[in-house]
């Protein structure tokens, strides 16, 4: 592979933008090397700048399920630029994909629409806090929920490659409100919950961990923290933005027969285009303003580019449910033929996969929280990395990330990635 286009305009990038990248975990500082630039994607395949094409195993983190320029969003969004972008007034487009995520999600009968999954996470907590009149938050070390000052408290996935667990710029005013527990240790919850009682607004969850890689919840965990958030109080807060829509029509909490009391999702909800969202109960979500006191708002939250774009995406995953048993089957072969290709190298490693979600790790085992987590060989996953690149096979930059997969992969994807893992010294 030769990456010159890439490695100039890499150089060049970094005189306008702040290391080059609008997000840090592209910036490659976790595997080394620089990033890729990608010129165009179709199906599951990446075309980067040189021309060199990849197997897709991020898909934009998440969102392009049905694979890259999956037509039917594209000729949604084709049809609704012809109409305008953005008008800062409500459309039927908003209505309608509001009944559709209603519709799929059994729990929800409200939903607000915000522009990233930082936002809809950041807008949840406020709501949780304004419904509960409580102020602490509980979430789990390695769990990302976006980047607001509120979460970047050990957070799992940029920040902790930067091997900052907190940043510079979070105050300790914001810090002080936000508990950590240990993901799958529902004895750390517990405690948490008894030692600050009365004072916790919010448990807030990755469902199915996807910031240390891909972290299952064990068997009991998330009832567990059911039971805990009913027993004290206290409002059970799935964030979804990874899984939501991925896993299951309604995500990880249908997958897993859960109900919490809201839900934030990203990613696969705006087709690629930048959408985030957060919902629940009318009893809840009717605090928000204008119907309620609590406040939030944004200029291009529902815009309808962005909605016709959702709107075709979750209109195909509702039309065609059984997409995520194929998906399912597409991660789980793929996971188990990946075990055998690295036993055969005699590569020591752990596989987590749910659903068309999975990640690598380069330790023994098993992985089930954020210092297990930390337990992988970095060097040995740098040196994966870019063997699998070198091989056409694009895999998320850190050790601390989710694969992604999309219902375009197919036997010959299949075949080019486990003959690249069974090449890997
Ligand atoms: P965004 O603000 O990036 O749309 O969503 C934040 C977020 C919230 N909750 C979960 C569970 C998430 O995974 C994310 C964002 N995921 C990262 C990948 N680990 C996005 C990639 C990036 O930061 O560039």
């Amino acid at each position: 592979m030769r990456y010159e286009r890439s490695s100039s305009l890499f150089i060049n990038a970094q005189n306008s933008i702040p290391g080059g990248v609008n997000s840090p975990v592209r910036a490659f500082k976790s595997v080394g090397g620089h990033p890729i630039f990608m010129r165009s994607a179709k199906g599951a395949y990446l075309i980067d700048a040189d021309g060199n094409t990849y197997v897709d195993y991020i898909n934009s983190w998440g969102p392009q399920i049905l694979g890259h320029a999956h037509a039917p969003v594209i000729e949604a969004i084709k049809k609704t630029a012809e109409k305008g972008t953005s008008f800062g007034t409500p459309t039927e487009l908003e209505t309608q994909i509001a009944e559709l995520v209603c519709s799929m999600v059994p729990y929800v009968d409200q939903i607000r629409m915000v522009n990233s999954g930082t936002e809809a996470c950041m807008s949840a907590i406020r709501l949780a806090r304004g419904y509960t009149g409580k102020e602490k938050i509980i979430k789990f070390a390695g769990c990302y929920h976006g980047h607001s000052d509120s979460f970047l408290i050990q957070a799992g996935s940029g920040a902790v490659t930067f091997g900052t667990p907190s940043s510079p710029g979070v105050t300790q005013g914001t810090a002080k409100d936000t508990l950590l527990a240990r993901y799958n240790d529902l004895a750390s919850t517990s405690s948490m919950l008894e030692a600050n009682e009365g004072e916790v607004a919010a448990i807030i969850v990755e469902p199915v961990a996807g910031n240390m890689g891909c972290i299952p919840p064990q068997p009991g965990f998330l009832k567990g923290l059911r039971t805990l958030a009913t027993k004290h109080n206290v409002l059970l807060v799935f964030d979804e933005v990874m899984t939501g829509f991925r896993l299951s029509e309604g995500g990880a909490s249908t997958l897993y027969g859960i109900t919490p009391d809201l839900v934030c999702f990203g990613k696969v909800i705006g087709g690629g285009l930048p959408v985030g969202a957060f919902a629940g109960p009318r009893e809840i979500m009717s605090h928000l303003a204008p119907s309620g006191p609590v406040y939030q708002a944004g200029t291009l939250s529902g815009n309808p580019l962005a909605m016709s774009a959702g709107l075709a995406m979750l209109s195909e995953l509702h039309e065609k449910p059984k997409i995520y048993d194929q998906l399912a089957v597409l991660g789980r072969v793929l996971a188990q033929d990946i075990s055998t290709a690295l036993n055969e190298r005699s590569v020591v490693h752990q596989i987590n996969q749910v659903g068309s979600m999975l990640s690598v790790h380069l330790c023994e085992g098993p992985v089930k929280d954020f210092d297990s987590a930390k337990a992988g060989d970095n060097e040995r996953f740098k040196a994966l990395f870019h063997h699998m690149l070198s091989q056409g096979i694009y895999l998320p930059p850190s050790a601390y990330e989710s694969w992604f997969l999309c219902a375009c992969l197919d036997d010959s994807t299949h075949n080019r990635t486990v003959e690249a893992f069974r090449s890997f010294r």
